[in-house]
């Protein structure tokens, strides 16, 4: 039995992969790993038998014979080390690429995650219009410095890992802000990891379930 990850049923980013299902979905594709998908709807990801894969009832979990996951950071990691494909086998560029998926996890997403939010959900909001500069400086910050890192290299640290897969996707999150086209080397960055045989398969997967969903 192949593992199984759960997914929004109906995804509210209408399919542009955006949900952490899709990290997951990645990481499974570029080890050439099988794996079942449990749609969950947002009532089901609050009722207890969701609640017992995670405790704060989101998505994605990961369910494998004994083991179940949750956290998309946790759950790719677990992929990574068990497969071929995403971390070095030398052991100190491993510890630089785990690094590199804390470092999408906890210093790139948050700035990026507060910004996007806003956008979404703050727009009518009086101080919206006060608020937004300061949040998307915090994210030129770190774009900047992440442009300065990447440079004219393909990938974080030498050959792509799970460092990128974490980065790419937390940097798409981005997509709608125009912040990337600010910065070539990180759009042509984020382009390459979407260019990937193994990014394009997993977007396919995911966004066939949006399809699929409001074709009923
Ligand atoms: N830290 C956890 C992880 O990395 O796994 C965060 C998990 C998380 O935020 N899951 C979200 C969820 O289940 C889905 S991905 N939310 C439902 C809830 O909390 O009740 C976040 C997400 C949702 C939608 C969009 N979008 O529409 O663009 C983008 C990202």
């Amino acid at each position: 039995m192949p593992p199984t990850i759960t997914a929004f049923e109906n995804s509210p980013d209408r399919g542009r992969g955006q949900a952490r299902d899709m990290r997951v979905r990645w990481a499974f594709e570029e080890v050439g790993q099988p794996y079942d998908v449990h749609l969950v709807s947002f009532a089901e990801m609050k009722a207890p038998a969701h609640r017992a894969r995670h405790p704060f009832g989101q998505i994605p979990t990961y369910e494998d014979g004994d083991l179940t996951l949750f956290e998309s950071g946790a759950i790719v990691l677990h992929i990574a080390e068990r497969h071929d494909g995403l971390l070095p086998k030398d052991a100190n560029a491993r510890a630089r690429a785990i690094a590199w998926m804390f470092a999408a996890l906890s210093t790139a997403e948050p700035p990026i995650v507060e910004l996007t939010m806003a956008m979404l959900f703050e727009r009518d909001r009086n101080w919206y219009a006060e608020r937004l500069p300061m949040l998307q400086e915090r994210v030129r910050v770190r774009l900047g410095e992440l442009s300065r890192h990447i440079g004219g290299a393909d990938w974080l640290d030498g050959a792509f890992s799970a460092g990128d897969l974490m980065m790419v996707t937390v940097l798409r999150r981005l997509n709608t802000s125009g912040l990337v086209d600010e910065y070539p080397e990180i759009a042509a960055y984020v382009a390459r990891g979407e260019a990937r045989p193994a990014f394009k398969r997993a977007f396919d997967a995911q966004l066939a379930v949006f399809r699929a969903a409001s074709q009923s």
